[in-house]
């Protein structure tokens, strides 16, 4: 027979959250969801509050995608859970196992107009892998399991699910709950070797590898088959950093050539969509890997697309035992462009302009970050550069927004990447125009003594919205923000410290000082705003 426990509903769910690795959630306040905090805070279980429901879940998702465990999200009734949309939708965009527990109006008068009442549920059901009110006390831990379970089940994402009041305030017992079982889904063994063999007899293969390879746990997986297979490797979102930046098969900058003379090029683990010109490359042959069926691509037509555990996919390719050519030559033709770009990058990263171009800012940084800190972009233009000169020594180190594309990630992601790596640098680059959605929430940060670093590049504009309407219809509206504005002081006022820098020589000193402050630091760079990130290409 099953153990049995006891407690309010709050107790119940955190003994299932519990099971599954989960130590902490994100929140703000609301009476709808006391019992979770109850038992939280007679546990020992993290608490930590934001000024806004869309840094909670953010927070979470940060979680979520470095730790590679759910990460937990409570908001109370009604608009605390709207306002926290955006951020499921981002988690659902990007596969993070993040679950949202709802408060709810009581189920026992529904309909009488109690505040706050509306049904969720039907809001968030097509960005969540699974979305319910729970049934009563006792099935708590039960639907608590089955959200994770959900969550975490490849091809992952966010689950939903929302306790009426007073089925979250009685008391009742319940099972215990199990120990989670996620299934691992195995690839066709044909499919398989099918990939394996395009792969090895292509003259000029490419990979491309993102967030699921990290997800997925399947890194050294990857590492293993490219370098069995000899194929160069580039990668986007978590995938960036699987292959160290020095090793011999990984290239960030030769990506045009390498995608427009390529024969067959293996995606892995991240969807063909606008950040890979919509799986359409040249000539190329394409073999998409990955981590279940759903993700297949249906736009357009793939040579062969295993889907499965990626590590046994990989491992599989790493594996092959039929012929291969060498690609040697082609390696080394990608390595002379790799060289290229990044003599030009360099170029770029040390410039001694007035006003400052973004480039040198990540010129600066690059000097001061520890191969472990964890970078995170929040912004327009100033952010696609952070992609283009941040290069992260590990996977699992560099948060973007993925292709949701939301602003307003950066102080969430911040705080759950500070809860989750107490002791390593933590730096949020942030447009002055993304700072508008979460600055709020460097308070947050300053109050329970979570230390980040945030660059802000203050161009003064929406720039990645402004330069383009310019092109478009000779003038702009509705692109503007105040130059100069003092973010640092903002920061400053909240709890934390800054300084405006405006010569690219008092950089990197202030960079310094900011990692080394212990509190919420904004170093407030002023960019040059008729610099706009060059866009040729959907490739960005
Ligand atoms: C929530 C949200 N609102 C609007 C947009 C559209 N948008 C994309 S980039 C951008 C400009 C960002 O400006 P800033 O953060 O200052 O960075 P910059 O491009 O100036 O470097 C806007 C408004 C978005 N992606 N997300
Ligand atoms: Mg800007």
């Amino acid at each position: 027979m099953a153990e049995m426990i006891e407690g309010h509903g709050g107790e119940l769910a955190l003994a299932a959250l519990r099971a599954f690795g989960v130590t902490e959630m994100f929140t703000l306040s609301g009476g709808h969801v006391f019992p979770l905090y109850d038992a939280a805070h007679r546990t020992g279980f993290g608490i930590y509050d934001v000024r806004h429901e869309q840094s909670a879940v953010f927070a979470a998702e940060a979680v979520a995608k470095l730790q590679r465990r759910p990460g937990l999200a409570v908001l109370t009734a009604g608009p605390g859970v709207t306002n926290g949309v955006s951020g499921l939708t981002s988690a659902f965009f990007n596969a993070s196992p993040v679950l949202v527990m709802g408060g709810r109006a009581p189920a026992f008068r529904w309909g009488a107009g109690s505040l706050q009442e509306i049904d969720h549920v039907p809001l968030v059901r097509p960005v969540t892998k699974y979305a319910a009110t729970a049934a009563g006390t006792a099935a708590i831990p039960a639907e608590v399991a089955a959200a994770l379970t959900a969550a975490l089940t490849p091809h992952r994402g966010p689950a939903f699910l929302d306790v009426p009041l007073e089925v979250l305030f009685s008391s009742e017992d319940a099972a215990a709950p199990a120990t989670p079982e996620i299934p691992v889904l195995e690839p066709d063994p044909d499919e398989v070797s099918r990939a394996a063999a395009l792969i090895a007899g292509a003259e000029r293969p490419v990979i491309i590898a993102g967030s699921d390879v990290w997800a997925g746990d399947a890194v050294d997986a990857l590492r293993a088959a490219a370098e069995a297979l000899r194929v160069p490797v580039f990668t986007n979102g978590m995938g960036r950093g699987a292959l160290p930046p020095g090793h011999p098969l990984a290239f960030a900058k030769a990506r045009r050539p390498a995608l427009n003379e390529a024969d067959v090029v293996v995606v892995i683990g991240t969807p063909l969509d606008f950040r890979l010109g919509f799986g359409e490359f040249a000539a190329a042959q394409v073999v998409h890997i990955v981590d279940a069926p759903s993700q297949r691509a249906e736009h357009v037509a793939t040579a062969v697309s295993p889907a499965g555990d990626l590590r046994l996919i990989l491992t599989a390719l790493a594996g092959h035992a039929g012929d291969r050519r060498d690609h040697g030559e082609w390696i080394e033709g990608l390595r002379s462009a790799e060289d290229a770009g990044r003599a030009r990058d360099a170029e770029a990263m040390a410039a001694e302009t007035d006003p400052i171009k973004p480039a040198r800012v990540y010129g600066e940084l690059r000097k001061v970050l520890a191969d472990d800190a964890v970078t995170i972009g929040d912004g327009g233009d100033f952010v696609s550069y952070a992609g283009r000169y941040l290069e992260p020594a590990r996977p699992g180190t560099w948060l973007d927004p993925g292709p949701y594309g939301c602003l307003g990630t950066g102080m969430g992601y911040a705080m759950g990447a500070r809860v989750t790596y107490p002791d390593r640098q933590v730096c949020v680059l942030m447009g002055d125009g993304a700072a508008g959605f979460s600055l709020m929430d460097a308070e947050s940060l300053a109050r329970q003594r979570l230390p980040v670093v945030i660059v802000v590049g203050n161009n003064g504009i929406w720039g990645l919205e402004k330069h383009p309407m310019r092109a478009m219809y000779g003038y702009d509206v509705a692109a503007d923000l105040q130059p100069g504005l003092r973010y640092d002081d903002v920061v400053t006022a909240l709890g934390g410290a800054g300084e405006t820098v405006e010569k690219p020589g008092e950089i990197g000193p202030a960079l310094e000082r900011a990692f080394a402050a212990g509190v919420p630091y904004l170093v407030n760079v002023l960019t040059d705003p008729a610099d706009a990130y060059p866009r040729s290409s959907n490739l960005a």
